[in-house]
């Protein structure tokens, strides 16, 4: 275990009404004595008491301070906090004079990575913490506090008590075979069913989670001046990109954040997707491509006036593979494009007929937006989302190693579901971090803040 005391700003740099010094280690106490003008190992532990910051027999501020003794404190050790006013310079001062006493300056995430250490939380949970102060949108907050009020721990855990007692049966009529009985075969391919079934709703979760997690991407691509900037604005509801009836308006990519449905969604309109001699739309068009390939969701937009064009139909071979929404803009003129053309150009893809300027089409554009983008949203407040990719590739591996003992099932010789079955309990414990590695651990946190 750690023995040093940290400290750090737990409160984000800059002025606001409070800004708070945080300490935790063994001389946690005994260091934040020598600045408090109270005798902080008399104080009720976990309240706040109102006392002053003195430096050199000097008030420096008037705080709060509470004190936590370990074990009951966020990182089960000793921790102090010392709530000052907010401002730079003050928690400044305050930092630098604990690290004077004996504190040694936090680094990011070692808060919570003593907290997991010392068992206060397992590993899903402390990445859950980064997960619910990053959220951004509702939806995404209530998903990662889930995970935080430990519910996909207990999940994981329910299936590897499962596989344990499935592998302590077996292994006892491998190491007793007089006393005790083999497994009954077909118990055991129910089990491993059942688990199967778990794993892969877990799973088939990941991409609504990833999304609510790590947002969504939207690219709207298409020839100049069919009207990608004109819905990117009427998405945006106000005049974020230029519109003007000269093809190559837009060169460069305009990003726009939106909440649709509760998943924060990124529109981004480019460039219109032609040839050109033009230097500055050349590199417009390459970054419209980047953001093609990159997209989650592509709205390709037509002008419904005019008849499809060579570029179209390369724009249409560069939508292979994505998910892709067709709309037919500029409905107010007379249609020279019909849905069986598109329907041959891009495959099992839905296709809207609109109009921007009349705004027309556009609630049935929506419903079909927030359809796609959330996913079925709302239904999935309750459930269990997998929303990190670490996650998901621990499954993969448990969900492999389950299918491979399935086989084995009917006729194999035991220890080899041994084998298997230990190898998917070990994969899932990644995730609550019963057998992860050191440095894995250590990059997780790292990607916390300091403070946290
Ligand atoms: N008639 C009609 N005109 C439209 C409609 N939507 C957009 N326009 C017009 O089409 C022209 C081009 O619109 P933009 O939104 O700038 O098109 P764009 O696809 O962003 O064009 P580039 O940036 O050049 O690639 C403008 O004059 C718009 O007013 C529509 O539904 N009907
Ligand atoms: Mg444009």
């Amino acid at each position: 275990m750690n023995k040093d005391t940290i400290a750090a700003i737990a409160t984000p740099l800059g002025e606001g009404g409070i800004g708070i010094v945080r300490l935790s280690g063994n001389e946690a106490i005994n260091i934040a004595q020598r600045i408090s003008s109270l005798s902080l190992r008399e104080l009720p532990p976990r309240r706040m008491t109102l006392g002053f910051v003195v430096l050199e027999d000097t008030r420096l501020d008037r705080v709060l301070w509470v004190v936590m003794p370990g074990p009951h404190s966020f990182t089960g050790e000793d921790v102090v906090e010392i709530h000052c006013h907010g401002g730079l310079k003050v928690t400044e001062l305050v930092l630098e004079a604990v690290i004077k006493s004996g504190a040694r300056l936090a680094e990011p995430g070692e808060f919570s990575k003593r907290a997991f250490l010392n068992g206060k939380m397992d590993l899903a949970q402390a990445e859950a913490i980064v997960d619910v102060i990053r959220a951004k949108t509702a939806t995404s907050l209530r998903v990662a506090f889930r995970v935080l009020e430990g519910h996909l721990s207990e999940k994981i855990e329910g299936i590897r008590e499962t596989l344990l007692s499935t592998l302590s049966t077996i292994e006892a009529s491998i190491d007793y075979p007089e006393d005790v009985e083999e497994p009954d075969r077909d118990q055991l391919k129910d089990t491993l069913g059942s688990i199967t079934e778990d794993l892969n709703e877990l799973i088939r979760s990941y991409r609504k989670g990833k999304s609510l997690r790590e947002g969504y991407l939207v690219t709207i691509v298409g020839r100049p001046n069919v009207g990608k900037s004109s819905l990117l604005n009427h998405l945006a509801k106000e005049e974020k990109a230029i519109v003007t009836d000269i093809p190559g308006t837009t060169r460069d990519v305009v990003e726009v954040e939106i909440n649709v449905g509760g998943v924060p969604v990124v529109f981004a309109d480019t460039a219109g997707l032609r040839e050109t001699e033009d230097k500055v739309e050349s590199i417009g068009v390459g970054k419209s491509k980047a953001y093609l390939s990159k997209a989650d969701l592509v709205l390709w937009v037509l002008d419904s006036s005019e008849e499809l064009t060579v570029e179209d139909r390369k724009i249409a071979e560069m939508l292979d593979g994505k998910d892709v929404i067709v709309i037919l803009n500029k409905q107010d003129k007379p249609s020279k494009i019909s849905a069986s053309e598109i329907e041959r150009l891009v495959e099992n893809t839905t296709i809207l007929p609109l109009s921007l300027t009349e705004k027309t089409g556009l609630d049935s554009f929506m419903a079909e937006l927030e359809n796609r983008v959330s996913l079925g949203g709302a239904e999935a407040m309750g459930e269990v989302l997998i929303t990190r990719v670490r996650h998901k590739n621990a499954l993969d591996n448990a969900l492999d190693a389950i299918k491979h003992a399935i086989g084995f099932v009917p006729t194999s010789p035991l220890d080899l579901i041994a084998i298997d079955l230990r190898i998917a309990y070990s994969a899932l414990g990644e995730i609550t971090g019963h057998t992860v590695k050191e440095d894995v651990i250590d990059r997780i946190f790292s990607e916390f803040c300091i403070g946290k």
